[in-house]
């Protein structure tokens, strides 16, 4: 399947792939797309994020989200773990680091951030799905998109990272059960999208707190990212609720990036009016 073509994007693709289409997209759209290097990977693979602004477009809202914003998309952070899925392992989630004397390798980036950085639901051993690493910001991947937003915070207005599975709308706080000090706002914002969600897909997805709504989970980016200073910071679960879980099938792909844009044009709509 040619890059030009619709369909490109109702398939998933391989860690290069995803570089050479990175690569072609920003030349041909230079007026609206830049290819930003944050830094570089554990295995030593760059971390790009692609910036597009401008307003040459013809969906309508999408025109008018574009006139007051630029978006910043990070297709792939954890790189070295993403290329693992390919090559060994379909299921790894964690980073491919190895530290000091450590026995396992890989560390759970979303749980090192440094906010409530390995309080209850992470873990200190290296063999664990949830390890934190060995201090906060150990992973360079963490540590590059940590500069990201710190050299950006004073214009980033939102920031939303993209997870599966659960079909879920999550908001600070995952460290603590305590409500951030947004709380109601959140809730009405996350609650915005999963009634977009339902009205155009007729698909249920649940709103809240990440620590009141699936688990603690302390060292997440949105949490780390909202403390920064971003308030409308969310971690969107997308589908499905477990029948396929991780696998989720090919042609499920295309619903659910329509799902997580009714967010994202939910989320970005509130936050020019504010
Ligand atoms: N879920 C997230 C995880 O890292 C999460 C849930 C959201 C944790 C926000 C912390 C903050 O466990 C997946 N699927 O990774
Ligand atoms: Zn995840």
């Amino acid at each position: 399947i040619p890059r030009s073509s619709a369909s490109y994007y109702e398939q998933y693709h391989s860690l290069n792939e995803i570089y050479f289409w990175m690569e072609e997209i920003t030349k041909m759209h230079a007026d609206l797309l830049q290819k930003i290097y944050v830094g570089s990977s554990y295995e030593k693979r760059p971390l790009y994020i692609l910036k597009a602004t401008h307003y040459r477009e013809k969906d309508r809202v999408m025109k008018t989200l574009l006139q007051h914003l630029d978006f910043y998309v990070m297709p792939v952070m954890n790189v070295d773990g993403y290329d693992y899925t390919w090559t060994t392992n379909r299921m790894w989630r964690k980073s491919r680091s190895k530290h000091g004397d450590n026995k396992c390798i890989g560390t759970d980036m979303n749980r090192n951030f440094d906010a409530g950085w390995c309080g209850k639901g992470a873990s200190h051993n290296d063999c664990h799905e949830i390890y934190c690493g060995p201090y906060p910001e150990s992973e360079p991947e963490v540590k590059a998109v940590a500069n990201f937003l710190q050299k950006h915070k004073n214009h980033i207005k939102a920031y939303i990272t993209m997870h599966s599975y659960s079909q879920m709308v999550l908001f600070p706080y995952s460290y603590t059960k305590n409500k951030s000090k947004d709380h109601d706002e959140l809730l009405r914002v996350a609650n915005k999208v999963t009634d977009a969600i339902r009205t155009t897909s007729q698909k249920i997805y649940d709103s809240g707190p990440g620590a009141q709504t699936i688990y603690l989970a302390p060292g997440g980016s949105d949490d780390w990212a909202y403390d920064l200073g971003i308030k409308y910071s969310f971690t969107f679960e997308l589908r499905d609720k477990g029948t396929h879980g991780f696998l989720l099938p090919t042609n499920l792909i295309k619903p659910t990036c329509i799902e997580a844009l009714t967010g994202i044009k939910m989320i970005a709509l509130h936050v020019i009016k504010n």
